[in-house]
């Protein structure tokens, strides 16, 4: 922090005085909103919420220009927690470099006044092998008394032909921490796939075992042959080996989740069943398009699903469409308060990260009460009709 002594940029009044205005500035519901939830007029964090001393030098000695010495792109895709009664996003921030890495930041009523921490958060690297670039972590209090945070972790393809620098490896990272601060790495995933983004582990044991949702692929990019939201089990956190690893929602000629999809926070537990939020992609002659969508597992198999209502729950709209990759929704993070409201957390086309508020009891009736998709247009049509003859026969 800012020491009296130290003598300060001559910018760093005007600096000091837009950064709190900014992170002081309340956040107002939109106007319009579909009954299911209601998005925020103002993104939660972006890059200009990145604080001052990450930024600049802000001794006039060693800056006597006041310029900025390290740049920073995005904030997005965040895991999400109540910790200390306090709304808490574990963002990927993104750096002008291109290095993203994860960072805390908290809020006392998660709409507004986000803050981050006084530093980045520290994870450990495997010997031997360390992390290229790290992203999108999911973080979980699981029952066994740890917070796992699952990560990606990206590194250089060994078996790149000499000249390509861009073939990659996505595996995911594991860490477990008591206090968000310090945090345990533990081995990376160990699975049969090629490789493997948003996992995700379940909140509770399953028979004993932790359960992880997975999304195998071949491919950095492509999912390939593979693809969908898997589930399988591990032992034994400290050798993470995935067991019996079986796609439960499968990628889908003519919907929003045709080219792939991926879970996103870990579900919430309702009296009906577990709610998920995933994303889908499918392709389009102005490149990929990731939206959001629901569905519902059985309580008591949760590789079962129960409840698939048609088509994105929520969609890029207005300034959202446009980032560092456009056309993008994503979420890796929610929280669920004791009252029941929960706090929808997704970043727009990798840029920036939002807030949408619903409750568990309209999160539910979105799910088990909208129409399931019939895969084609008639079947589309047919729904329509059937809604209008209902509301027609209204007495
Ligand atoms: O650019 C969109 C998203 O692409 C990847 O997600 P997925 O593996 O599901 O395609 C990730 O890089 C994610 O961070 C990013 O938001």
């Amino acid at each position: 922090m800012i020491t009296e002594n130290v003598k300060k940029i001559a910018n760093y009044d005007t600096l000091l005085q837009s950064y709190q205005k900014l992170i002081q500035t309340k956040n107002e519901p939109k106007a319009e909103n579909n009954g299911i939830y209601q998005r925020y007029q103002n993104p939660v964090v972006t890059s200009n919420h990145v604080p001052l001393h990450w930024r600049y030098d802000l001794n006039a000695d060693t800056n006597p220009n006041g310029l900025e010495r390290i740049g920073f792109n995005a904030t997005f895709n965040a895991g999400a927690m109540k910790w200390n009664n306090k709304y808490i996003l574990c963002l990927r921030v993104e750096g002008n470099d291109r290095k993203s890495f994860f960072a805390i930041a908290e809020s006392p009523n998660g709409i507004d006044n986000f803050e981050f921490w006084d530093k980045p958060c520290i994870i450990p690297q495997i010997e031997n092998n360390p992390d290229t670039n790290v992203y999108d972590m999911r973080l979980v209090k699981h029952e066994d008394g740890w917070i796992y945070g699952i990560f990606c972790t990206e590194r250089k393809d060994p078996n790149a032909p000499k000249g390509d620098t861009s073939s990659a490896i996505a595996n995911a990272g594991i860490v477990r921490t008591k206090d968000l601060i310090h945090f345990e790495r533990l081995p990376d995933l160990i699975s049969n796939t090629g490789q493997q983004r948003n996992v995700v582990i379940h909140p509770e044991f399953v028979n004993g075992k932790y359960a992880v949702y997975t999304r195998p692929q071949d491919g950095f990019i492509d999912v390939g042959n593979g693809g969908g939201i898997g589930l399988g089990y591990i032992t034994n956190m400290e050798n993470p080996l995935v067991e019996n690893e079986k796609i439960i929602y499968g990628k889908t000629y003519h919907t929003v989740y045709e080219l792939k999809n991926g879970l996103g926070p870990a579900p919430i537990k309702t009296a009906k069943g577990w709610l998920h939020l995933a994303h889908g992609v499918r392709n389009t002659a102005a490149g990929l398009r990731y939206t959001l969508y629901m569905f519902m597992t059985d309580l008591n198999d949760i590789s079962k699903v129960t409840h698939k209502p048609a088509g994105h729950f929520m969609a890029p709209e207005n300034d959202e469409r446009i980032g560092d990759v456009s056309n993008v929704l994503f979420s890796n993070g929610w929280i669920a308060d004791e009252n029941g409201t929960v706090f929808i957390y997704y970043a727009s086309s990798d840029t920036r990260m939002h807030v949408a508020v619903s409750s568990v009891e309209k999160l539910v009736d979105y799910v088990c009460n909208s129409p399931e998709d019939s895969f084609t247009s008639f079947g589309s049509v047919q729904t329509i009709i059937d809604l209008i003859d209902k509301n027609n026969n209204i007495k």
